[in-house]
C-alpha cells in the first residue's frame, strides 16, 4: 500500500490496544507490508491478562484452545501447564508472542487514545493521544477489548470508605495485604467466584455481598499431562479447524436430544457426568434445548441447586446461593474452585443484597438495609461496561457525529466489525460479533483475517474508503436479534444486554449463532465481492438479507 497524498507522516493502520486483538492485527498488517502504529494505555502487552491480576484469575476456556492458531511453530513450541492456565501464564504467553514476532515495536505503551477523528477530505483517521500528540492513518482497527472498561460502582457511599479498596479488574495489591483483615467482596460473577475462595483463605473474616446468585460449576482445573499435550500438538491443525467451525470456538460435542426425551433417571445421570466433565460443554450443554426451552432449562438449574444444597451446610446460606432469578447459561456461567465449599468456612459469611440492599458506606463499614458490616478492605468484583465502554472512550467521530450518538438507541453494526457512517473503522471482537459467547481468540483471529482481506481487496479495487451500508447493517442487526430471540439469553439481564450499566440502552451485544456459522457467512460475503460494503463509494449490493438462512 503506498500513500501518495501530501499529508505525512501517515501510517496504513492505526491500532488501539495490545491484547490478543491488537497484537494479531499488528502481526497481520505488517505481514501485508503495511505500516502500523499501535497505542496501549498499559505499560506493556497483555490486555485482559495484563490488568486482571486478582488472586485466582485464570481462563475458563481450555488453554490449548484459548491461544493463537495462526502459527504452527508457535503452537508447537508453547506448552500449557494446566487445563486452565493462570493469569500469569497467559500473560507470559502473550509476551512470548510479542517477542517472537517482534510486535512490541509497533506499539507506543503508556499511551491512551483519547479521540479518533475522521478527516473526510483527506480520508484519514487522526488519533489524539493523552500526551496531546496526534497520529494519522488510513485505517483504524479498534482492539480495545470487550471487557476492558471497569464498570463504575453504582451505589452511593463508596467515596466515604477509607479502608483498602481494590477492584478485580485493576488489581494492585498482593493477596498478603488482605491477610488478617476483615474483607468484603461485592460481586459474584466470574471474577468474584475466582477470587473469593483465595481471599477467604487469608482474611480474618470475609463477607461476600451477593446480588444475583449465579450457576457456579467446579472448574476441575488440573495439570495437563505431558501425553495430552503431545497428543494435542500432534493434531493441532485439525483441532484448530474444528474450533473455527464449531459453535463456541472449542471442539464441539453435538447433542441432538432434548431434556424430556429421556427418563428422569437418565437425565440426572447425564447431568452428573457433565458436572464431572465441567467446562462449557458441561451441564448447560447436555441437551439441545437447554437454552431454548425454560422447562428443560429448569431441570439443569434444579440439578445445580441440588448440588449447592449438598455442598453448603448452612441451609439458609445454601438457599441464598441457589440461582433462581435466571435460566442456567442465560448469563455467563461461572467456573470456580471450591466456591460453594468456601461458604462452609467459619470465617465466611454471605449477605444477600436482594434481601438487604446497600444503602451507603461509612469510613469503615458497608451499610445495608439489614445493618452495618464493619470491614477493613473492600474488593469490587462488579464487572465491566462491556463493548461500548472502551469504544465510546475512543470518542470516534466523523463530521456527521460521534459513535455514541449514532448508537444512542442501541448498538448497530455490520457483522460486529463495521458500522455505517464510520469509514475505514473496524472493530475486532466488537459488539454483535460472536465474541460475547465464544472462545474469544478464535473470534479475534477470524475478524482480523477478514478485515485485512477486505482492506487488501479495497486496495486492489483502488478504493480508499471502506464503509458498511446502512441497509446491510439493518440486515445484520435483524439477524443478531432473530438469533438471540430464539434463546433464553433474550430473557435475562446481564452485561450481555448492557443491563448491568445504569442508563445503557438494552441491545444484545453478541451474535449467538456460533463462530462456525458466522465464519461461513463472512466467507460467503467476501466471495460475493463484499455486499453491504461500499468500497470507494460503490457496493456490489447494498444488502445481505437473511444470509443466515442461506448458510448452514
Ligand atoms: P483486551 O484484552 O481487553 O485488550 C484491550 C487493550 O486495549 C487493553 O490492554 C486496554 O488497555 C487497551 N485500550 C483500550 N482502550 C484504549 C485506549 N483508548 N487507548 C489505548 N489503549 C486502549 N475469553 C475467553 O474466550 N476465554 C476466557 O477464558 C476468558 N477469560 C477472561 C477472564 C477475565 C478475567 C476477563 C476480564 C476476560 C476474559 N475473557 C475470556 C475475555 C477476554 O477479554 C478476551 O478473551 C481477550 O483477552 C480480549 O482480547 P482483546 O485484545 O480484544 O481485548
Ligand atoms: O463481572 P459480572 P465479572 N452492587 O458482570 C455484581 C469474563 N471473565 O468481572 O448479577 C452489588 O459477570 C453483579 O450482580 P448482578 C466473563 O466473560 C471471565 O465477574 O448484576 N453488586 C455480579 O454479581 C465474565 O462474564 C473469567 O446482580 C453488583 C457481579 O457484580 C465477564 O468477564 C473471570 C453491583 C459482576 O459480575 C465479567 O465478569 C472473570 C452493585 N452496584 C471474568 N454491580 C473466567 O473465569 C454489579 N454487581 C475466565
Amino acid at each position: 500500500m503506498t500513500d501518495t497524498r501530501p499529508t505525512t507522516p501517515v501510517v496504513d493502520v492505526l491500532c488501539v490496544g495490545a491484547g490478543f486483538s491488537g497484537l494479531y492485527a499488528a502481526y497481520k498488517a505488517s505481514e501485508q507490508g503495511w505500516t502500523v502504529a499501535g497505542f496501549e494505555t498499559a505499560p506493556d502487552v497483555g490486555g485482559t491478562w495484563f490488568w486482571n491480576t486478582y488472586p485466582g484469575a485464570r481462563c475458563d476456556v481450555e488453554s490449548v484452545y484459548y491461544s493463537y492458531s495462526f502459527s504452527e511453530e508457535l503452537q508447537q513450541e508453547w506448552t500449557w501447564s494446566e487445563r486452565f492456565a493462570p493469569q500469569a501464564e497467559i500473560l507470559a504467553y502473550i509476551n512470548h508472542v510479542a517477542d517472537r514476532f517482534g510486535l512490541r515495536r509497533h506499539f507506543r505503551f503508556n499511551t491512551r487514545v483519547t479521540a479518533a477523528n475522521w478527516l473526510a477530505d483527506e480520508r484519514l483517521w487522526e488519533l489524539t493521544l493523552d500526551s496531546g500528540d496526534t497520529c494519522r492513518g488510513r485505517y483504524l482497527l479498534a482492539g480495545s477489548g470487550g471487557l476492558s472498561t471497569p464498570k463504575d460502582f453504582d451505589v452511593p457511599g463508596l467515596e466515604n470508605f477509607t479502608g483498602l479498596k481494590v477492584s478485580t479488574s485493576r488489581w494492585t495489591i498482593s493477596l498478603d495485604e488482605l491477610s488478617g483483615k476483615r474483607v468484603a467482596v461485592i460481586g459474584t460473577g466470574s471474577s468474584g467466584v475466582q477470587c473469593i475462595p483465595l481471599i477467604a483463605g487469608v482474611a480474618a473474616h470475609l463477607t461476600v455481598f451477593q446480588r444475583t446468585p449465579n450457576y457456579v460449576f467446579p472448574a476441575r482445573n488440573a495439570p495437563l499431562p505431558a501425553e495430552t499435550v503431545a497428543e494435542i500438538k500432534s493434531k493441532y491443525p485439525a483441532i484448530r479447524e474444528e474450533c473455527r467451525q464449531s459453535p463456541g470456538g472449542i471442539p464441539d460435542r453435538p447433542v441432538a436430544d432434548r431434556a424430556f426425551d429421556v427418563s428422569d433417571e437418565e437425565r440426572r445421570e447425564r447431568y452428573e457426568r457433565a458436572y464431572e466433565r465441567s467446562g462449557f460443554l458441561g451441564v448447560g450443554a447436555e441437551f439441545a434445548d437447554l437454552l431454548t426451552d425454560p422447562e428443560a432449562n429448569e431441570t439443569a438449574a434444579e440439578f445445580v441447586r441440588h448440588k449447592i444444597r449438598q455442598i453448603v451446610r448452612d441451609p439458609r446460606t445454601a438457599a441464598l446461593l441457589e440461582p433462581r432469578f435466571h435460566p442456567l447459561g442465560a448469563k455467563r456461567s461461572c467456573f470456580g474452585t471450591d466456591y460453594y465449599e468456601t461458604f462452609n468456612r467459619p470465617n465466611v459469611s454471605l449477605v444477600s443484597l436482594r434481601e438487604e440492599p446497600i444503602t451507603t458506606m461509612t469510613s469503615g463499614s458497608i451499610v445495608t438495609e439489614g445493618g452495618s458490616h464493619d470491614v477493613d478492605a473492600l474488593v469490587l468484583a462488579i464487572g465491566f461496561d462491556a463493548f461500548t465502554g472502551p469504544l465510546y472512550a475512543l470518542n470516534v467521530t466523523t463530521p456527521s457525529g460521534r459513535l455514541q450518538d449514532a448508537w444512542r438507541d442501541g448498538v448497530r453494526t455490520y457483522l460486529g466489525i463495521m458500522t455505517a457512517g464510520f469509514p475505514n473503522f473496524f472493530m475486532i471482537g466488537g459488539p454483535q460479533s460472536p465474541a460475547l459467547a465464544s472462545n474469544v481468540v478464535v473470534t479475534i483471529e477470524q475478524a482480523v483475517d477478514w478485515i485485512t482481506d477486505l482492506i487488501a481487496h479495497a486496495e486492489e479495487e483502488g478504493g480508499d474508503t471502506v464503509e458498511a451500508t446502512p441497509e446491510a447493517q439493518d440486515d445484520w442487526v435483524a439477524i443478531t436479534e432473530a438469533t438471540v430471540d430464539q434463546t433464553l439469553y433474550a430473557t435475562t439481564d446481564s452485561w450481555y444486554r448492557g443491563s448491568n450499566v445504569t442508563g445503557k440502552p438494552a441491545t444484545f451485544l453478541g451474535y449467538v449463532g456460533g463462530v462456525g456459522k458466522y465464519r461461513r457467512m463472512c466467507a460467503e460475503i467476501a466471495k460475493r465481492g463484499y455486499p453491504g460494503v461500499r468500497i470507494g463509494g460503490q457496493a456490489v449490493a447494498p444488502r445481505i438479507g437473511r444470509i443466515d438462512e442461506e448458510i448452514a
